[in-house]
């Protein structure tokens, strides 16, 4: 397993869920605080230059994690939900130029808040609508090794696919080899009945797991038991990237600190 941050750019809404922004200065404090890695959230392809993205991550050796997504839908409203072709079309393109970025970086972008809600839809329509556009941004996605990773999102910011059983069986409905799974254990907590359990039942669909304790501070500052999500990882032979997704609280060096601080033991079993 390795560990990443979720960092954003400096002009990142609120609802970004990330400690740092601005990337050369979040690269340069992960390294420093032993993450392995970055996962960085978007809102366009373009709002990280290529070569300016290479030269960081080999100046403090880090990998890119995931692309993900949430700020499309939370900065520009954009939903795999949406019935309107026009805008449909424009964020296939934004998820095009993510999947670009991802073939170099990481080969793993998120769908997250962006899957979008069901609202005044029928449930079918929602789902229709959704798999139809993972269809189409799947197999641009195939031949260039990147899967997309579906999130469960909990109730309260989402009406759609909340839990890993919802989202598990919307990946069977879709039958998509390169779409896979990405539990958040902060949204587990309010949508699961089991953390841990629910983890290694599913492992097989399970290609990237977010990581925040209960309030959605860092990793040991809540009421999660990880003792449960990392036992449940090792037995089901998790390799992939675990990746801190959490507010920055109390202020942002403290909280990245403390999440690596709490969580590096489990990885260096
Ligand atoms: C939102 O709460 C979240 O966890 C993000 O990773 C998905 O947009
Ligand atoms: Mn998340």
């Amino acid at each position: 397993m390795k560990l990443s941050l979720a960092i954003a750019g400096e002009n990142a809404l609120p609802t970004a869920f990330v400690v740092f922004r601005g990337f050369a200065e979040s690269m340069r404090k992960a390294a420093a605080l032993g993450y392995d890695g970055v996962e960085l959230a978007l809102k366009h392809p373009d709002e990280i230059g290529r070569d300016e993205l290479a030269s960081l991550l080999a100046e403090h050796k880090l990998e890119v994690s995931c692309i993900s997504s949430g700020q499309v839908y939370a900065a520009l409203g954009y939903a795999f939900t949406d019935s309107d072709p026009a805008r449909r079309s424009e964020l296939a393109s934004i998820f095009r130029g993510f999947i670009d970025l991802a073939a170099d970086f990481g080969k793993t972008v998120n769908i997250g808040r962006v899957r979008g809600p069901i609202k005044g839809k029928k449930r079918e329509e929602a789902e229709a609508l959704f798999i139809d556009m993972a269809r189409e941004l799947c197999a641009y996605a195939a031949p260039k090794g990147v899967t997309l990773i579906l999130e469960p999102v909990n109730r309260y910011e989402i009406d759609f696919i909340n839990s890993v059983d919802e989202g598990v069986a919307l990946l069977r409905k879709a039958g998509i080899a390169n779409l896979k799974l990405m539990p958040d254990v902060f949204h587990m907590n309010i949508e699961d009945a089991e953390i841990g359990a629910t983890l290694e039942r599913n492992i097989a669909d399970v290609a990237y797991v977010h990581l925040a304790d209960s309030n959605r501070h860092a990793p040991g500052d809540g009421h999660t038991d990880f003792d449960d999500i990392f036992g449940a990882l090792g037995r089901a032979g998790y390799k992939g990237w675990c990746t801190v997704e959490i507010l920055p609280l109390p202020d942002p060096d403290t909280a990245a600190r403390r999440a690596s601080e709490f969580l590096r033991p489990y990885f260096r079993r």
